[in-house]
């Protein structure tokens, strides 16, 4: 079966979800996000974007930025707003933030993916992405869904970490229902009973979204694993499973990343795993 294709419980889920069910006719939807010809996702090319967990400095931004455009990445990541568990961690550099990875765009080309916390900051950071992450914890947040919906900016969809794949298909829905359908869910790992990774990657969700939904699919190793090591083997592994994509976090400093340190892969690190996704693309029909 090549990729792409799929299986007879095609449309199927119409019902539940009409507007990102996967269809009898017409495969996985074309998401581009940047300025012309901009980054395809549904494609033939195995989409990566890299950069910082978090937007630390004008220096870090630039540095990092400019290192995975180098080696071949196609979007930049990095959090301006940033979720974290205890309030007393480092919470992003927010405005200032979104204005650096503006710069690092303007200098790369990279279109930017960052994330939008809450409905009233939407306007705000649509104004300077070219991409809305939903942050895994937000995945249910049906008020943010509608308004990033209502953006018509592409979104990154992430799943929930006690999300079923049916909930985050529905999640999707909601960003559909607002007329925006320009949406690629993300697969981030999750919970469950193991602890010797930060969370589960279930890559079983990239097969199973392909065959229930229209959307493009792509795996986030780095939140998944939580370690650095665990990184690229899961990249590779997300390619052979047949996503569209990776995201991953890469840092110029990872010992000095202010958030998600030990996952962070290093410049040496990221071209590494870039030249083995290079070499293994074609055989599964992929370029990178
Ligand atoms: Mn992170």
């Amino acid at each position: 079966v090549a990729i792409g294709e799929i299986d007879s419980t095609i449309g199927v889920d119409a019902p539940a979800f009409p507007l990102v069910a996967r269809r009898m006719e017409g495969g996985t939807l074309s998401i581009t996000c940047g300025a012309p010809p901009g980054v395809t996702w549904g494609s033939d090319t195995f989409v990566v974007i890299a950069g910082p967990c978090a937007v630390e400095s004008a220096e870090q931004t630039m540095t990092t930025a400019q290192a995975v455009q180098r080696l071949g990445a196609h979007c930049l990541r990095g959090g301006a707003f940033k979720p974290r568990t205890s309030p007393y961690s480092f919470r992003g550099l927010g405005r200032q933030g979104l204005d650096l990875l503006v710069r690092a765009r303007a200098v790369t080309g990279l279109p930017v993916v960052t994330e939008v916390l809450n409905v009233q900051d939407v306007e705000l950071v649509a104004g300077s992405a070219d991409m809305l992450q939903i942050g895994a914890r937000n995945m249910q947040n049906h008020s943010l869904l509608e308004e990033v919906g209502r953006s018509g900016r592409p979104v990154l969809l992430k799943r929930g970490p006690s999300a079923t794949i049916e909930e985050w298909l529905l999640s999707a829905e909601y960003i559909a229902n607002q007329g925006n359908d320009q949406i690629v869910l993300c697969e981030r790992g999750i919970r469950t009973f193991e602890t010797s990774t930060r969370y589960t990657l279930d890559l079983s969700a990239v097969p199973v979204v392909r065959s229930r939904s229209r959307l493009p699919i792509i795996v986030d190793p780095s939140h998944a694993a939580g370690r650095a090591g665990l990184v690229a083997p899961l990249a590779r592994a997300a390619l052979a499973a047949g996503a569209d994509g990776i995201m991953i976090e890469v840092h110029c400093s990872p010992g000095d990343a202010l958030s998600d340190a030990e996952q962070a892969l290093g410049i040496e690190q990221f071209a590494e795993l870039m030249s083995d996704l290079v070499r293994m693309a074609p055989l599964l029909g992929r370029t990178v």
